[in-house]
Protein backbone atom coordinates (compact mmCIF):
# COMPACT_ATOMS: atom_id res chain seq x y z
CA UNK A 1 0.00 0.00 0.00
CA UNK A 2 1.50 3.64 -1.23
CA UNK A 3 2.06 5.87 2.11
CA UNK A 4 1.19 9.51 1.52
CA UNK A 5 2.38 11.52 4.47
CA UNK A 6 0.22 14.68 5.51
CA UNK A 7 1.87 17.40 7.50
CA UNK A 8 -0.02 19.14 9.29
CA UNK A 9 -0.46 19.80 13.03
CA UNK A 10 -4.60 19.84 12.49
CA UNK A 11 -6.27 16.22 13.45
CA UNK A 12 -9.21 17.33 12.00
CA UNK A 13 -8.15 18.34 8.35
CA UNK A 14 -6.44 14.50 8.75
CA UNK A 15 -10.23 12.79 9.53
CA UNK A 16 -11.28 14.78 6.12
CA UNK A 17 -8.50 13.85 4.44
CA UNK A 18 -8.54 9.69 5.42
CA UNK A 19 -12.78 9.85 4.31
CA UNK A 20 -11.63 11.15 1.05
CA UNK A 21 -9.16 9.17 0.31
CA UNK A 22 -10.42 5.73 1.89
CA UNK A 23 -10.39 3.01 -0.48
CA UNK A 24 -8.25 4.07 -3.26
CA UNK A 25 -5.69 2.30 -1.24
CA UNK A 26 -3.30 4.51 -0.03
CA UNK A 27 -2.43 5.04 3.32
CA UNK A 28 -2.61 8.98 4.68
CA UNK A 29 -0.30 9.47 7.53
CA UNK A 30 -0.12 12.40 9.61
CA UNK A 31 3.06 14.44 9.96
CA UNK A 32 3.10 17.07 12.54
CA UNK A 33 6.48 18.43 11.10
CA UNK A 34 5.69 22.45 11.31
CA UNK A 35 7.04 24.82 8.47
CA UNK A 36 6.80 29.00 8.51
CA UNK A 37 3.69 30.18 7.03
CA UNK A 38 4.87 33.51 5.34
CA UNK A 39 3.08 36.49 5.30
CA UNK A 40 0.86 36.44 1.99
CA UNK A 41 -1.74 37.39 0.43
CA UNK A 42 -2.62 34.10 -1.55
CA UNK A 43 -3.02 30.75 0.39
CA UNK A 44 -1.43 29.66 -2.77
CA UNK A 45 2.61 31.47 -1.88
CA UNK A 46 1.82 30.11 1.87
CA UNK A 47 1.26 26.27 0.61
CA UNK A 48 4.36 26.93 -1.80
CA UNK A 49 6.83 28.05 0.31
CA UNK A 50 5.76 25.83 3.11
CA UNK A 51 6.02 22.56 0.61
CA UNK A 52 9.34 24.24 -0.88
CA UNK A 53 10.64 24.48 2.97
CA UNK A 54 9.43 20.74 4.29
CA UNK A 55 10.46 19.23 0.95
CA UNK A 56 14.44 19.94 1.84
CA UNK A 57 14.27 18.05 4.62
CA UNK A 58 11.82 15.10 4.42
CA UNK A 59 12.63 13.32 1.88
CA UNK A 60 9.31 11.67 0.87
CA UNK A 61 5.90 11.67 -0.90
CA UNK A 62 3.91 14.51 0.89
CA UNK A 63 0.82 16.74 0.81
CA UNK A 64 -0.05 20.01 2.63
CA UNK A 65 -2.57 22.64 2.86
CA UNK A 66 -3.34 26.32 3.68
CA UNK A 67 -6.83 27.08 3.88
CA UNK A 68 -9.12 29.63 4.96
CA UNK A 69 -12.21 31.57 6.04
CA UNK A 70 -13.05 34.75 4.01
CA UNK A 71 -15.73 37.12 4.96
CA UNK A 72 -16.93 39.70 2.57
CA UNK A 73 -18.07 41.69 4.67
CA UNK A 74 -14.67 41.83 6.73
CA UNK A 75 -13.05 42.57 3.31
CA UNK A 76 -11.81 38.69 3.21
CA UNK A 77 -10.63 38.79 7.15
CA UNK A 78 -9.47 36.65 8.58
CA UNK A 79 -8.24 34.88 5.21
CA UNK A 80 -4.71 34.17 5.15
CA UNK A 81 -4.75 34.89 9.36
CA UNK A 82 -7.36 32.52 9.43
CA UNK A 83 -5.16 30.48 12.07
CA UNK A 84 -3.98 33.12 14.06
CA UNK A 85 -7.32 34.62 14.40
CA UNK A 86 -9.01 31.55 15.56
CA UNK A 87 -6.56 31.04 18.18
CA UNK A 88 -6.91 34.17 19.50
CA UNK A 89 -10.78 35.62 19.20
CA UNK A 90 -11.95 32.19 18.04
CA UNK A 91 -15.53 31.50 16.49
CA UNK A 92 -16.98 33.89 19.32
CA UNK A 93 -14.85 36.73 18.44
CA UNK A 94 -15.51 36.26 14.59
CA UNK A 95 -19.61 36.52 15.75
CA UNK A 96 -18.78 39.74 17.74
CA UNK A 97 -17.72 41.36 14.30
CA UNK A 98 -20.37 40.25 12.39
CA UNK A 99 -23.11 41.42 15.16
CA UNK A 100 -23.58 44.89 12.94
CA UNK A 101 -24.81 42.42 9.73
CA UNK A 102 -28.39 40.91 9.64
CA UNK A 103 -29.52 37.54 8.57
CA UNK A 104 -29.15 38.29 4.64
CA UNK A 105 -25.96 38.98 2.29
CA UNK A 106 -24.02 40.73 4.24
CA UNK A 107 -22.95 37.64 6.19
CA UNK A 108 -21.56 35.76 2.82
CA UNK A 109 -18.11 34.23 3.34
CA UNK A 110 -15.80 31.64 1.39
CA UNK A 111 -13.58 28.92 2.83
CA UNK A 112 -10.40 27.72 0.09
CA UNK A 113 -8.12 25.25 0.27
CA UNK A 114 -5.11 25.46 -1.46
CA UNK A 115 -3.21 21.46 -1.11
CA UNK A 116 0.39 21.28 -2.03
CA UNK A 117 1.28 17.86 -3.68
CA UNK A 118 4.91 16.88 -3.31
CA UNK A 119 7.05 14.53 -4.92
CA UNK A 120 10.93 14.29 -3.70
CA UNK A 121 12.71 16.29 -6.18
CA UNK A 122 9.89 17.83 -8.07
CA UNK A 123 7.95 21.27 -8.38
CA UNK A 124 5.11 21.49 -5.55
CA UNK A 125 2.06 20.89 -7.81
CA UNK A 126 -1.52 22.98 -6.46
CA UNK A 127 -4.98 22.11 -5.92
CA UNK A 128 -7.63 24.95 -4.73
CA UNK A 129 -11.12 23.63 -3.72
CA UNK A 130 -13.62 26.59 -2.58
CA UNK A 131 -16.98 26.70 -0.84
CA UNK A 132 -19.49 30.17 -0.49
CA UNK A 133 -21.93 30.11 2.47
CA UNK A 134 -22.87 32.46 5.16
CA UNK A 135 -22.00 33.03 8.75
CA UNK A 136 -24.39 31.47 10.94
CA UNK A 137 -26.03 33.90 13.92
CA UNK A 138 -24.58 32.12 16.68
CA UNK A 139 -22.37 28.77 17.13
CA UNK A 140 -24.13 25.48 16.48
CA UNK A 141 -23.34 21.56 16.36
CA UNK A 142 -20.44 19.76 17.65
CA UNK A 143 -18.52 17.68 14.95
CA UNK A 144 -15.63 19.20 12.71
CA UNK A 145 -13.24 21.83 13.77
CA UNK A 146 -11.97 25.21 13.61
CA UNK A 147 -14.99 28.18 12.35
CA UNK A 148 -17.05 24.77 11.34
CA UNK A 149 -19.84 25.69 13.77
CA UNK A 150 -20.23 29.20 12.48
CA UNK A 151 -19.82 28.51 8.20
CA UNK A 152 -23.27 27.42 6.42
CA UNK A 153 -22.72 26.45 3.04
CA UNK A 154 -24.94 27.67 0.25
CA UNK A 155 -27.77 25.57 -0.32
CA UNK A 156 -27.79 24.21 3.55
CA UNK A 157 -29.17 25.76 6.24
CA UNK A 158 -27.41 23.54 8.73
CA UNK A 159 -23.34 24.30 9.76
CA UNK A 160 -20.60 22.55 8.48
CA UNK A 161 -20.31 21.03 12.40
CA UNK A 162 -23.98 19.77 12.26
CA UNK A 163 -22.87 17.33 9.75
CA UNK A 164 -20.77 14.52 9.26
CA UNK A 165 -17.24 13.95 8.07
CA UNK A 166 -18.65 12.54 4.80
CA UNK A 167 -21.51 15.05 3.95
CA UNK A 168 -19.33 17.98 5.35
CA UNK A 169 -16.38 16.62 1.92
CA UNK A 170 -19.25 16.58 -0.28
CA UNK A 171 -19.67 19.91 0.13
CA UNK A 172 -16.17 21.56 0.95
CA UNK A 173 -13.17 23.64 0.09
CA UNK A 174 -11.19 20.98 1.04
CA UNK A 175 -13.51 18.18 -0.77
CA UNK A 176 -13.20 20.28 -3.59
CA UNK A 177 -9.19 20.29 -3.60
CA UNK A 178 -8.85 16.91 -2.40
CA UNK A 179 -11.10 15.95 -5.46
CA UNK A 180 -8.87 17.85 -7.62
CA UNK A 181 -5.93 15.83 -6.29
CA UNK A 182 -7.03 12.26 -6.37
CA UNK A 183 -8.44 12.58 -10.04
CA UNK A 184 -4.06 13.52 -10.25
CA UNK A 185 -3.34 11.02 -8.00
CA UNK A 186 -5.24 8.21 -9.98
CA UNK A 187 -3.99 9.16 -12.97
CA UNK A 188 -0.26 8.63 -12.18
P1 LIG B 1 -1.92 23.15 9.58
O1 LIG B 1 -0.90 22.56 10.53
O2 LIG B 1 -2.37 22.16 8.53
O3 LIG B 1 -1.47 24.48 8.97
P2 LIG B 1 -4.00 24.77 10.81
O4 LIG B 1 -5.14 24.42 11.72
O5 LIG B 1 -3.05 25.85 11.26
O6 LIG B 1 -3.23 23.42 10.49
P3 LIG B 1 -4.69 26.32 8.41
O7 LIG B 1 -3.60 27.32 8.67
O8 LIG B 1 -4.80 25.77 7.04
O9 LIG B 1 -4.58 25.07 9.41
O10 LIG B 1 -6.13 26.83 8.79
C1 LIG B 1 -6.42 28.14 9.13
C2 LIG B 1 -7.52 28.20 10.15
O11 LIG B 1 -8.76 27.99 9.50
C3 LIG B 1 -7.40 27.19 11.30
O12 LIG B 1 -7.67 27.84 12.52
C4 LIG B 1 -8.48 26.18 11.01
O13 LIG B 1 -9.06 25.73 12.21
C5 LIG B 1 -9.48 26.97 10.17
N1 LIG B 1 -10.03 26.06 9.15
C6 LIG B 1 -9.40 25.55 8.07
N2 LIG B 1 -10.20 24.69 7.43
C7 LIG B 1 -11.35 24.64 8.12
C8 LIG B 1 -12.53 23.92 7.99
O14 LIG B 1 -12.71 23.00 7.03
N3 LIG B 1 -13.50 24.12 8.89
C9 LIG B 1 -13.35 25.00 9.89
N4 LIG B 1 -12.26 25.72 10.10
C10 LIG B 1 -11.25 25.54 9.23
Amino acid sequence: MKTLYFITSNKGKVVEVKNKFSNLGINIVQKNLGYPEIQAAELEKVAFFGAEHVQKKFNHLFILEDAGLFISALNGFPGVYSSYVFHTIGCKGILRLMSDFGDDNSRRAVFRSVFAYVEPDKKPLLFQGECYGRIALEERGGHGFGYDPIFIPDGETRTFAEMGTSEKNKFSHRGKSLEKLIDFFKKQ
